[in-house]
């Protein structure tokens, strides 16, 4: 067996681990953001359950950090005290970026995660399978409900040689999507062997499976062996130290080989993170910007070789250098070993241990700017400048391009960056709270702002639906696209009817005023529909503007989830090519689809009434999906079945 199926076999409850069956499996641990919390937390408290029922759940508070008003400060209290009473630690603002923090403080080999975070598969990095999910499905799992996923198939990615000297792991990433695509993950999960692993610090290998997202693979996972152990008592975590490793003789669905000797440094261009090319092939591209941290690259070991590029050095006078360090203990031991100060020296603006720039709460670049990223994530007008172009890179390159003003190759520079692990981090968990013990969780009071308010819910699913096709949407549609956020958006994740009015405007800023004079309708769109965050507001707000079904050349997983969980039909064109026959405005007929659904068809008629033409559309759904598409989402469902 491989290290994945190990861990399967392990927590499933339901069905067989046999390719593209549902699983049910049972998890372990779970995480949350603020971001995504609101709603979790609201959503788990409507299920009506004391106490969360996994081993350890824990909120983070890292993304609305920026406080601008009452509404991020008011949502942090309601997480804090929901999270005391209902058993959750809770990893106060400053604490750092919950990825991070989960992998220094949480993380353990062989346990199985779920976050309400795309990213959650930073994890892996440790041997944890950790996946990132909607915040409903995390709700069910704190209250002790198993996760339903496709049983994956695992791709073997095998890892030779050594990476040379300023060629990074988030270059690693970076070749696997050039070769993959955003797509090319779809169903799968990542599972990194081979003698190159051997080579990889647990941090380095979390920045591979933390950009595994990109993928849109399920997760992405390395054994746990010696590595592991080290880092684990470096953290003061030894006894959490479990091996998992894949049997000598594993089999694995796909082989992907990756020669990490051979790797230069790779930058993946505007807008989206598999448009990879060599630093050579993009040439010396001159930049604004350049913001160093986020889940992807901020650990301690990314920092010192950052801090050690800048150190006696001064950034060029056209660049602004924005450094985010991943969490307290990054910081806290950057403070103490004089690094931030070679930072603070060289003219980087440090910021506060949060997501910050990498979902555009601040550091807004200037119009049309260029700005160099190491975060995982370049999609259109995520970094709050629609006119800027977010290029990703390695922590290295972006110093070293920091200090020439143009893209530059780290490895020309005279620097050693040979940082050693620490033997011991300097953690502390005095900012992580832990939950109310039991007898005393009835007297918590639970705080709500006048910013939270009711999460949608959907109707039964009617027997015929009827619709206008109110927007008809390219290939690779973000959900920073659906529900954009931004610093003046995120504010308002537990405000569903705020929201609305931004729902889908990077495409099309009339199509929340449509859809509200429609009274709803159904959406069109391309291949990858819904990739990138796990963010169920992007099912949600739709739902809230009465939009009954996508019909998509493909869906990304995270979001197809969301979309079922709350009762918004999922349909894919049986044939790619009827896609061009649809134009906006189109009058939509799906004709006895309720019956069609209870009888588990897997074919939708769907009629043009406009155009006069009949095409079918496919909805491949379990017992399990077609009940909560039938009864109008999860919750729906749950409550039926009492
Ligand atoms: C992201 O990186 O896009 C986010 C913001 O962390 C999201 C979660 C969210 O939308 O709140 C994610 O990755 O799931
Ligand atoms: Fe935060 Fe960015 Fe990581 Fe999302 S990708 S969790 S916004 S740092």
């Amino acid at each position: 067996m491989n290290a994945t199926y190990k861990i399967l076999s392990l927590h499933l409850v339901e069905g067989q681990l046999k390719r593209g069956e549902e699983i049910g499996i049972r998890i372990d641990y779970t995480l949350t953001q603020d971001s995504t919390g609101t709603m979790a937390y609201l959503q788990f408290e409507a299920m009506g359950i004391p106490r969360v029922k996994t081993e350890k759940s824990v909120a983070y508070i890292d993304h609305n950090t920026l406080q601008t008003g009452f509404e991020n400060a008011d949502d942090h209290m309601y997480l804090t005290t929901v999270a005391k009473k209902h058993g959750v630690y809770l990893s106060k603002p400053g604490n750092g970026v919950c990825h991070q923090v989960n992998l220094e403080r949480f993380a353990i080999p062989g346990k199985t995660l779920l976050g309400s975070d795309s990213h959650t598969p930073t994890a892996g990095g440790l041997g944890m399978l950790a996946i990132g999910a909607g915040g409903l499905d995390v709700a069910v799992a704190m209250g002790g409900g198993a996760y339903y996923l496709p049983c994956p198939a695992v791709v073997n990615v095998r890892l030779t040689g050594k990476l040379r000297r300023g060629v990074a792991a988030k270059d690693v990433i970076l070749e696997v999507l050039r070769r993959l695509t955003v797509k090319g993950g779809v169903g799968k999960v990542m599972e990194y062997t081979g003698e190159g692993i051997k080579t990889l610090s647990i941090p380095e290998r979390a920045t591979i499976t933390n950009m595994g997202a990109e993928l849109g693979a399920t997760t992405s996972i390395f054994p746990a062996d010696a590595m592991a152990r080290d880092f684990l008592c470096a953290q003061g975590r030894e006894q959490d130290y479990t091996p998992v490793l894949p049997d000598p003789d594993a089999t694995y669905d796909e082989t992907v080989t990756i020669d990490l000797s051979a790797l230069e440094p790779m930058v993946a261009l505007p807008h989206m993170p598999d448009n990879v090319k060599t630093l050579r092939e993009a040439g010396p591209v001159k930049v604004d910007q350049v913001c160093i941290g986020s889940c992807t690259n901020s650990s301690y070991l990314d920092m010192m070789r950052v801090a050690r590029i800048l150190k006696g050095k001064t950034v060029h006078p056209d660049v602004g250098l924005v450094i985010a360090p991943g969490s307290r203990q990054v910081l806290g031991m950057l403070a103490a070993n004089g690094a931030l100060n070679d930072m603070i020296q060289a003219g980087a603006r440090i910021t506060e241990t949060a997501c910050g720039f990498c979902i555009g709460m601040g550091q807004s670049p200037r119009t049309g700017a260029v700005s160099l990223r190491t975060n995982n994530r370049n999609f259109f007008g995520r970094s709050g400048t629609k006119s800027a172009g977010i290029y990703l890179v390695s922590c290295e390159t972006a110093a070293a391009s920091a200090l020439s003003g143009v893209l530059s190759d780290p490895r020309a520079l005279d620097v050693d960056l040979d940082i050693p692990m620490p033997e011991k981090f300097a953690y502390n968990d005095n900012l992580i709270l832990p939950p109310a013990p039991p007898e005393a969780a009835g007297a918590v009071e639970v705080v709500r702002g006048p910013n939270i308010r009711p999460f949608p819910q959907a109707e039964k699913l009617a027997d015929n639906l009827n619709g206008q096709t109110l927007l008809k949407m390219e290939d690779n549609i973000t959900t920073d696209h659906i529900m954009p956020s931004d610093s003046k958006l995120l504010p308002f994740r537990s405000n569903i009817p705020k929201l609305s009015d931004y729902c889908l405007t990077p495409v099309d800023a009339t199509f929340p005023a449509r859809a509200k004079a429609a009274g709803g309708g159904i959406l069109i769109a391309g291949q990858n529909y819904g990739q990138g965050s796990s963010r169920e507001h992007a099912a949600l707000v739709p739902l809230y503007l009465h939009i009954r079904a996508v019909i998509a050349k493909s869906f990304a997983r995270i979001h197809r989830d969301n979309l079922i969980n709350n009762g918004i039909l999922p349909l894919v064109f049986q044939n790619e090519a009827d896609y061009d026959r649809f134009d906006q405005g189109d009058e939509l007929a799906l004709d006895g689809v309720r019956a069609l659904v209870t009888t588990g068809a897997e074919v939708i008629p769907v009629r043009n009434v406009t155009k006069g033409f009949t095409c079918n559309t496919l909805l491949k759904l379990s017992d399990r999906q077609r009940g909560m598409i039938l009864a109008g989402g999860l919750i729906n469902m749950v409550r039926e079945k009492e």
